[in-house]
């Protein structure tokens, strides 16, 4: 990516496709007067004065022939997204005509901006720092409520707030720790040992917060895995259609109907979800293709995050349940495991009470019919629970980003070393050489000391036109 300054870019900052509108945004210093060469005002008032943060009505003219009817929002510097001059125009969202009016703004002086280069601009102008600009890419990356919520809430600045209230405390410590070394000889302490080991604690206290909710944030991006176990016609494939409220999985009372896995995507209350339909597992001797299907449905079962293991409640137990216990034993305690008992519209022969001899495990336990369509939601709040995510208003900030995860890490060493040398007693240079390496990697983090090739590393995932 060049990245000049001094240059205007152009790009198309919808999505290619036919829609109702389309924007072509231009940044730099030249914006304005691109594009007035191709526009031409619907009135004397709609011309493009110089004047910031109005809408002009007019037409996008080429050679004499109009292309589209637009609207341009000329935003000046510093009052933009970019921080430089921007102009916006709003055309019709055909990919034929906004190509066309792209191809002014080049033909008439602009450059096509590279990936992420808009925000780039936003970052060297001091318009957000480099997390909020990573928030920017996650935002619209955000499959669901809960991922999309997340990132508006790094956006609006309550991870770049925390890190600031570091960096704050860290230099406090720095700066004093340095005090008391200029005035070393005359053996004079600025801050007592104990309140710079206290300081440092509380720090990496909440760093260790920060870093504890990375984990559990991977679902907020990749989704949870939910694989659908038990035995041939417990009604896995019924609760799978059940779930994603179509009809995905072919569902017959023949016995086998399922022999591959089948996987969706689902919007769990806010989360994104993988659910995964398996072969019914039983024992026995078995033929090649179920096999297969069995070799698949354990294998998915493995790598799920959580297992919901299918009983049919109108049957009494029997050797394909135990099967299935057998599978799921060396699993207890490592992945959450729900007992359904399926069928729940028909009368009951097997309950929660006939599972310890076969599965002594604590689980968690429901009652649902997949048919029916009952109990659906309690099961899907407990999941989603189990997960322990933030509730949609509850604001907590979760860590979603791995470089952001490392970054924090390292922080975190750095300030253990810095309290290790001073319970230590080693002389105050060691103390205050870590605590600048942890303003360092702050520095990085935020993008204040980020080498220019993280930095354009980062901006190079952004799509086009960002
Ligand atoms: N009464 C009742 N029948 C159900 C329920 N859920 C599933 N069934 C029936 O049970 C039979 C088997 O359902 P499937 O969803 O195909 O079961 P499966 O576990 O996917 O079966 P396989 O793919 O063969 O392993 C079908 O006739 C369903 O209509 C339920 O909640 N109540
Ligand atoms: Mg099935």
């Amino acid at each position: 990516m060049p990245f000049r300054e001094e240059d205007t870019i152009a790009a198309i900052s919808t999505p290619l496709g036919k829609g109702g509108l389309g924007v072509i945004r231009l940044s730099g210093p030249a914006s304005l007067s691109i594009c007035r060469k191709f526009f031409s005002p619907a009135s004397k008032k709609s011309a493009l004065s110089g004047k910031t943060h109005v809408i002009c009505h007019g037409f996008i003219k080429d050679s004499g022939k109009t292309v589209d009817e637009v609207l341009v929002s000329p935003m000046l510097s510093p009052g933009s997204y970019t921080g430089e001059d921007v102009v916006e125009i709003s055309a019709h969202g055909g990919p034929v005509i906004l190509k066309k009016i792209l191809d002014l703004c080049l033909k008439n002086g602009a450059r096509a901006a590279g990936p992420g280069e808009f925000t780039y601009r936003a970052f060297l102008n001091g318009k957000l720092d480099l997390v909020k600009a990573e928030a920017v890419c996650d935002l619209i990356a955000s499959a669901t409520e809960l991922a999309a919520e997340n990132a508006f809430l790094q956006l609006s600045g309550s991870l770049s707030g925390k890190l600031a209230q570091f960096k704050k405390s860290l230099l406090d410590i720095a700066s004093s720790l340095e005090v008391s070394l200029d005035y070393g000889d005359e053996d004079i302490k600025f801050v007592t040992n104990r309140e710079l080991q206290k300081s440092l604690r509380d720090i990496s206290s909440d760093i260790e917060g920060l870093l504890s909710t990375f984990e559990k944030s991977k679902y907020l991006k990749q989704g949870v895995r939910i694989a659908i176990t038990g035995k041939p016609n417990s009604g896995k494939s019924s609760l799978l259609n059940a779930l994603l409220e179509r009809e995905r999985s072919i569902v017959t009372d023949i016995p086998g109907t399922t022999r591959d896995t089948i996987e969706e995507c689902v919007d769990l209350k806010g989360l994104p979800a993988v659910l995964i339909d398996t072969a019914g597992v039983r024992g026995g001797p078995l033929g090649r293709v179920e096999r297969i299907g069995r070799e698949r449905a354990l294998k998915s079962i493995t790598s799920s995050d959580i297992v919901l293991w299918l009983i049919d409640s109108s049957r009494k137990l029997d050797k394909n349940d135990a099967a299935i216990a057998a599978t799921l034993k060396p699993l207890a305690g490592k992945k959450s495991i729900f007992l359904l008992f399926n069928k729940s519209d028909l009368p009951a022969v097997t309950g929660p009470k006939d599972i310890p001899r076969m599965f002594p495990f604590k689980t968690l336990s429901f009652k649902i019919s997949a048919l029916k369509r009952e109990g659906l939601n309690e099961l899907e709040d407990a999941v989603a629970g189990s997960l322990c995510l933030p509730g949609p208003v509850s604001n907590a900030l979760f860590i979603t980003n791995s470089r952001h995860f490392e970054t924090l890490r390292k922080i975190k060493n750095c300030l253990l070393e810095a309290v290790n040398e001073s319970e230590r007693k080693s002389p105050e240079e060691i103390t205050a050489f870590h605590v600048r390496e942890a303003l360092g990697y702050l520095g990085e983090l935020t993008g204040e000391t980020a080498a220019e090739d993280v930095l354009k590393n980062i901006f190079s995932r952004f799509c086009v036109g960002k």
